[in-house]
């Protein structure tokens, strides 16, 4: 059997993976089971001629092999090219594109630098799992190592039409290297339309059956693979003794008031000011809801470096406050905005104790956080959720309420319609939601991707 060995940006912390949730629990019983290597960045930045001597530890039989990145490295790879380049592009937000050269050429020197050292530590029957944006051209880095094992890509963010792709000064050079990857897995079929339109209009290649594409003398494979959760867990958490007392503190703080929750990192792809405006317009439009709703938005920091995120916190905190000053009261706040990050558990009785969940981002890859409220709500009064139509998740949970989030009315009439859905309806609306949350969770994303890896054609050794 091979070996698996995964490769991202952030190695995360496997002792605290559990609480945590994300990536690393998704992946670790993959590498566990014929054991595994994980390899990416530690998170240090350290002087820029200081070593950069890749650090093991091993824990449950999967070795992790981090390396730090120099000062240099963190601000033209990471912050530049991977987050002020790539991130805002492939989320189609192309007016908060910053780009310089520097960035790319850090990109580039940090992907060759980490494949010379990962290319040390693979065996000829190992197969390479590769995450995201920030190890676009990893493989093809690998494969001037002599490295042929297969290899695969999955991106977890968005890919966009050609015509938004092209305004990246290297988007030639960054499709190409993705012809080095065996199997390339986007988040939804729309993603996978993008990607093939661009390689048929932009880059003369063609698209068979099975969505084997053909570009630059290679034919690699290219699939969607939704990303999904660990349905038990979330669902456990939300149900266990501390999460009931809690649910029960709420309602007794709350009397007989409902709660609306949002849950994001600081992103402006979240659409968190539309969506504090979206209730704004709810409290506007149907007066009946205040001191009877409130909008509980846990929003912890994130890339607080880079200059767009600094603005969208301080635009957040304005309206916010703006909201407060302008309907709140003596004994109703209501909108109540916490700027970090909150412990997993505490998140999954915050959404089972909420009426509705708010997810509207303006783009997402797929989006978990519509998923964990799904899995969280308890079927004898579950919660309603409203979804925007531009989530990766939205191709898939359709018994949801589908908005734009663009719309501020749109939204607030959703957000009614959800606080005064009557329970068949939201049950109804529920199961079939749970049903699609547990048909693709994180398991069969993980299988459906490692086995389709698996069955790509001859390897692409250079
Ligand atoms: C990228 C893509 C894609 C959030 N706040 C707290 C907290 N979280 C957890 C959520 C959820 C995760 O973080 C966020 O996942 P999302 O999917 O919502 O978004 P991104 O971070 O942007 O992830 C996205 C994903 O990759 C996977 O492929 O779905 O589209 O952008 O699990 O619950 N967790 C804790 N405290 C918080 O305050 N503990």
């Amino acid at each position: 059997m091979s070996r698996l060995v995964v490769v991202s940006n952030r190695v995360a912390d496997l002792e605290t993976a559990s609480q945590s949730g994300g990536l690393a629990v998704a992946l670790e019983a993959a590498l566990k089971e014929n054991g595994g290597l994980w390899f990416g960045w530690d998170g240090n930045v350290v002087e820029d001629d200081a070593p950069l001597t890749p650090r093991l530890i091993e824990h449950n039989a999967i070795d992790i092999v981090t390396v730090p990145l120099t000062r240099n490295e963190y601000e033209t790879y990471y912050l530049g090219y991977s987050n002020k380049v790539l991130w805002p592009s492939l989320h189609y937000r192309l007016g908060l594109l910053d780009y310089q050269s520097t960035f790319l050429e850090g990109y580039r020197r940090v992907n060759a630098r980490m494949a010379e050292q990962l290319a040390k530590l693979i065996g000829p029957q190992d197969v390479v799992w590769v995450h995201d944006y920030h190890l676009i051209p990893l493989a093809s880095e690998l494969r001037k190592h002599g490295i042929g094992v297969r290899i695969g890509f999955f991106l977890h963010i968005p890919f966009p039409p050609p015509d938004v792709l092209v305004a990246v000064p290297d988007h030639a050079w960054l499709v190409e290297t993705l012809f080095a990857y065996d199997l390339i897995g986007f988040q939804t079929s729309g993603d996978v339309a993008n990607f093939q339109r661009y390689v048929t209009e932009q880059a003369g290649g063609t698209v068979g059956p099975g969505g084997q594409t053909s570009a630059f003398g290679r034919s690699i494979a290219v699939r969607c693979f939704p990303i999904g959760i660990d349905v038990d867990s979330i669902y456990e958490m939300a149900h266990t003794p501390q999460a009931e007392a809690q649910i029960q503190r709420l309602a007794q703080r709350a009397l007989n008031r409902m709660q609306i929750i949002g849950v994001d990192r600081l992103d402006y792809t979240k659409g968190l000011p539309d969506r504090l405006r979206a209730f704004r317009r709810l409290l506007e439009l149907y007066p009946g809801n205040i001191k009877r709703v409130t909008l509980m938005q846990v929003a912890p920091p994130t890339r607080e470096e880079v200059a767009a995120y600094a603005e969208i916190r301080q635009e957040l905190e304005g309206l916010s406050g703006a909201i407060n000053g302008e309907f709140g009261d003596f004994d109703w706040t209501p909108v109540r905005y916490i700027h970090r990050a909150v412990p997993r558990d505490t998140l999954a009785a915050l959404f089972r104790g909420s009426k509705a969940g708010l997810v509207t981002p303006l783009r997402d890859g797929m989006n978990l956080v519509a998923k964990e409220y799904i899995a969280a709500q308890d079927a004898a009064d579950p919660g309603v959720l409203i979804l925007s139509r531009f989530a990766g998740a939205a191709e898939d949970l359709e018994e949801a309420l589908i908005v734009n989030p663009y719309d501020v009315d749109d939204v607030a009439n959703a957000m009614q319609r959800a606080l005064n859905m009557p329970f068949e309806e939201r049950a109804e609306r529920h199961q079939a939601l749970l049903k699609r949350v547990r048909a693709r969770d994180v398991r069969h994303w993980r299988e459906t991707f490692l086995g389709a890896l698996s069955r790509t054609g001859q390897c692409q050794a250079a």
